[in-house]
């Protein structure tokens, strides 16, 4: 289906038929069309654009990787439909390296993932090889299954689109975990150390942005700017923010 240029909610459907495309080629999982519904869901709420509190989570998450020392960023089904050559674009800019993690995981969509990532520019993924895989603590999915090279010796993980129990997981095995979810209210938002309240399609770009920026500055310089972010205030901000519209919107239909 075609869609048309003038439709008011054409970009929005132009995502989902990434998705669906990901789907048909085996690269999405049928729960992560479901998981795009949820998403939009509070995308609207959000008013569709990146907030005041998205744009600080992104600096400080730019802080963080810039930091770091070995960063990962997990890829899922999801991720790599939506934006594989803006999650490219970030490794790249933050010098992590990309590893393949799906919850609902078997080995060949593992490599469809793997090899979407690689014909957008990736040089490296990790997560394909079942004989570098080990086995992280705490977690019952397939999501337990982690490089050796990458998620198990990371000291911060990106992880767009999470579920909850991995969030709590890498948090227990003294990870730093960066998150995208456009839910401000879900486990993972409030068990990462810096939630992206945002939707990955937009927010991908200005981490990468900030990531480029924040470069070059001093160690106590990126620290401060680290310890200067709260998630659970800044998440809070973000349920204001919703709230905010909904009463707007309440209002106008009174
Ligand atoms: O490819 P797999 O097997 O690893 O599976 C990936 C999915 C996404 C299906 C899996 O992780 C899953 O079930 O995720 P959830 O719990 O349905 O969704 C995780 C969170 O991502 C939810 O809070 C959604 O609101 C949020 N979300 C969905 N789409 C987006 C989003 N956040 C940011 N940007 C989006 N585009």
């Amino acid at each position: 289906m075609i869609i048309p240029r003038s439709h008011p909610r054409r970009d929005s459907l132009l995502i989902r038929k990434r998705l669906v495309r990901g789907f048909e080629s085996g690269v999405v999982a049928k729960e992560g069309l479901m998981a795009q519904g949820r998403g939009e869901a509070f995308d609207y709420l959000l008013g569709e654009k990146t907030t005041r509190p998205a744009a600080r989570a992104a600096r400080a998450a730019a802080a963080a990787l810039a930091l770091a020392k070995s960063p990962v960023i997990s890829v899922n089904g999801n991720l790599a439909a939506l934006c594989p050559k803006d999650v490219v674009r970030l490794a790249r800019a933050c010098g992590a390296r990309l590893e393949v993690n799906l919850f609902y995981g078997d080995q060949k969509r593992r490599r469809a993932v793997a090899r979407t990532l690689a014909e957008n520019g990736a040089q490296e993924v990790l997560g394909t090889d079942s004989r570098r895989l080990k086995r992280l603590a705490g977690i019952d999915s397939a999501r337990r299954r982690v490089d050796a090279d990458g998620i198990w010796r990371a000291d911060v993980v990106v992880v767009p689109l999470e579920d909850g129990d991995r969030t709590a997981a890498l948090r227990a095995a003294g990870k730093q975990v960066i998150t995208f979810d456009l839910n401000p209210l879900s486990r993972t938002a409030q068990t990462a150390n810096i939630t992206i309240v945002d939707n990955v399609t937009r927010g991908i770009g200005r981490l990468t942005a900030s990531c480029r920026s924040i470069s070059g500055r001093s160690t106590a310089a990126l620290q401060k700017v680290l310890d200067g972010f709260d998630n659970a205030e800044n998440l809070s901000e973000s349920i204001d923010i919703i709230r905010a519209n909904l009463t707007r919107r309440t209002a106008w239909s009174g």
